[in-house]
């Protein structure tokens, strides 16, 4: 079956309720194209992969829409809980390749602490963030990766905290996949999946996904640049972690695989899990 072929059947036919231009239409083409990519490549190689192979969580807010549009089984689910929903997906069938998505409240806010604890497990999924530092289905008001400043309705007088800093925060908490991308580059942000997909553990893709009405201020798109992907260096990739502190826009943004390395995964861990695994 050809990849535009797959690509179709991954498509839906709700109303699309996005803003036209939002990036996220965007990451809804990357993840259809890297999935029919591995089921394309699953065919040629004895259909390892299938469409009914991957499942999808998402939380509440405009990247959750992304449920609607692509059609994948999965729960469409509460605000903030994407990560346990999904690892009690792997849990149940640990041969599904679970994908979550949050946007950047979902995951740094009301969802931190399935974040930090997620990294930790290492089982074997992965997440994708739409960070457009806004809470922007509820009208924009600030979120963790808000820069400093930030006027909105809630904080007329500005955003008071320096923002948190993601890759940096999913590096310590042990993450085995730690990479950022660009909604706008879909070959990129494609490629970026594709790797994620195919890791074996816990992967987290941050993407850069620019509000089109909320939060608009400096478009960063010029500071970004690619980098090579970086294996199982820590102390690299700590440096470029720091590179980009969410607040400073004039400062340079890479953007590619951070981190990757190679450690035991959660169904390697946990027997009874691994058990189960082998039934099914
Ligand atoms: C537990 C809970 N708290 C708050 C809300 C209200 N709420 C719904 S969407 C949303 C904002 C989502 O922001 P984000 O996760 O960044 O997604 P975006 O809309 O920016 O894609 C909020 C606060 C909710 N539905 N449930
Ligand atoms: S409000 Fe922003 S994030 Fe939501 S659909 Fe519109 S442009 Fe996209
Ligand atoms: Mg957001």
């Amino acid at each position: 079956m050809i990849i535009e072929s797959i690509k179709q059947k991954l498509g839906t036919k709700n109303v699309n309720t996005w803003c036209p231009g939002c990036p996220n239409f965007m990451i809804l083409e990357s993840v259809k194209r890297t999935i029919a990519k591995l089921v394309e490549e699953g065919e040629k190689s004895g259909g390892k992969i299938r469409v009914e192979d991957f499942a999808m969580v998402t939380g509440i807010g405009c990247h959750a829409k992304i449920f609607d549009y692509l059609n994948l089984s999965g729960i469409y689910g509460l605000h903030g809980r994407v990560l346990p929903t999904a690892l009690g997906i792997k849990l149940g069938n640990p041969k599904l390749n679970v994908l979550g998505f949050s946007g950047d409240g979902d995951a740094y806010a009301e969802g931190m602490e399935h974040f930090i604890h997620n990294c930790r497990y290492n089982a074997d999924m992965t997440y994708i963030v739409h960070d457009n530092r806004a809470f922007s289905l509820t009208t924009g008001q600030a979120t963790p990766t808000s820069q400093q400043g930030y006027k909105t309705k809630s904080e007329p007088l500005g955003e008071m905290f320096e923002p948190i800093n993601p890759i940096k925060l999913a590096l310590v908490s042990g993450a085995t996949f730690v990479a950022r991308c660009n909604a706008k580059d879909i070959t990129h942000t494609s490629e970026i999946l594709e790797k994620a997909i195919k890791h074996k553990g816990f992967s987290f893709v941050e993407i850069i996904q620019d509000c089109l009405i909320f939060n608009v201020g400096d478009n960063f798109d010029k500071n970004l640049y690619k980098i090579e992907d970086n294996k199982e260096d820590m102390g690299k990739a700590m440096k470029l972690a720091d590179e980009f502190d969410y607040n400073h826009l004039n400062e340079k943004v890479p953007i590619g695989v951070i981190y990757q390395a190679d450690k035991p995964v959660l169904n390697e861990k946990w027997k009874i899990l691994c058990d189960a695994g082998k039934k099914k």
